[in-house]
């Protein structure tokens, strides 16, 4: 069957609407196919024209001519879109670039070390207490049976604070530079039975090397009651310990002096390291020294009303910063400091 001139139009027609989603090979197919000078469709439409009746040449000649000019156009604009998409992709986008992860915060080593000591005493019935930094003298030292010449209350070892009047008639202040003045406040504003548990940061006029940070994090704990004794102490201590590190951690308690406990300890556990043997965390001796304790001092119950022929405690204090380097084996306390991601995102999430 004879193609007719209005099929040869709507053929061209149906290819002219598909040259705009056309890639790069096959709008230069397309473009041989319809406009090639031997086979071009088109071509050969134009060259059938001689052989019609002269009256019909006109409209048919202009009919093609019109639909060539629309090829040429339409295969132009195609060819410049494509070009386009191709270079704003070279400029805008590195293809070489890793893909991006989803990323997400974590809780700092020395925060979830913090939460983890607070939860162990809050399932044995401790509360959790927090005070101001800035203190009294008499509440950070003269409460707490420091003598008035003890050398920690020396200007090169305290923070003092410009606000606050000289004694007798004033109060000087300074930056706390233990939570101890937070136990005071808790016994003096609530008779015992107590039990509190007091996280904060505290202050002293340290360089900042890889053992000593002005600033650091201590958690204290206090239980004062009818009939508490040295057994108390112990078994709570022992029992944070294997909670804490492991139930097979091994625990011995020292002699020590604190001005505000009578008698005072230090609890060592097991170097976490080596196991015992000796290594360089635990400098040789096999022990790792984790917090100080002692029966609550009669003179620190006297100066917070408390009767110390009625009632008896104790008490204890650790550095989280300290415990955090001694269970992870970090050597430098500044890498806590610091919030470089390289280090930190070694604890994960
Ligand atoms: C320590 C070691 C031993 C302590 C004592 C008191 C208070 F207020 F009850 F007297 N609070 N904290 C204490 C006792 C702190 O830190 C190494």
């Amino acid at each position: 069957m004879p193609t007719t001139r209005h099929d040869v139009v709507q053929q061209l027609q149906a290819r002219l609407a598909g040259v705009d989603s056309m890639d790069e090979a096959a709008l230069e197919r397309e473009h041989v196919h319809v406009l090639g000078r031997k086979a071009g469709l088109l071509t050969a439409a134009l060259k059938s024209i001689s052989q019609l009746p002269i009256e019909e040449r006109r409209t048919f000649g202009a009919e093609l001519n019109q639909l060539r000019q629309r090829f040429e156009s339409a295969f132009e604009a195609r060819r410049r879109t494509l070009s386009q998409a191709v270079r704003s992709q070279e400029d805008d986008v590195d293809l070489t670039m890793p893909a991006r992860t989803t990323w997400s915060g974590g809780i700092h080593p020395v925060t979830r070390v913090i939460d983890e000591i607070v939860e162990i005493f809050h399932r044995l019935g401790f509360a959790v207490a927090v005070g101001p930094e800035a203190e009294t003298e008499w509440l950070n030292f003269g409460a707490l049976n420091f003598p008035p010449d003890h050398p920690a209350m020396d200007m090169h070892d305290t923070l003092y604070l410009d606000v606050g009047g000289d004694p007798p008639e004033g109060e000087r202040m300074l930056l706390r530079t233990h939570t101890s003045p937070v136990q005071i406040r808790t016994l003096q504003a609530s008779p015992p039975p107590v039990r509190v548990v007091i996280p904060g940061t505290c202050y002293r006029n340290d360089t900042f090397d890889a053992s000593h940070a002005p600033a650091f994090s201590q958690i204290e704990g206090l239980a004062v009651d009818e009939g508490i004794t040295f057994v108390d102490l112990k078994a709570t201590l022992i029992h944070f310990a294997h909670e804490f590190f492991s139930p097979d951690t091994k625990v011995r308690f020292r002699p020590s002096f604190f001005p505000f406990t009578e008698p005072s300890a230090e609890m060592d556990i097991g170097c976490l390291l080596c196991g015992g043997s000796g290594c360089r965390a635990c400098k040789g001796s096999g022990w790792m020294e984790i917090l100080g304790c002692g029966m609550v001092h009669p003179n620190v119950l006297k100066s917070c009303d408390v009767d110390p022929e009625r009632y008896t405690g104790f008490a204890f204090g650790m550095g989280p910063h300290r415990i955090t380097m001694l269970r992870y084996g970090i050597p430098d306390i500044r890498m806590l400091f610091e919030g470089d991601m390289r280090f930190l995102s070694h604890f994960g999430e």
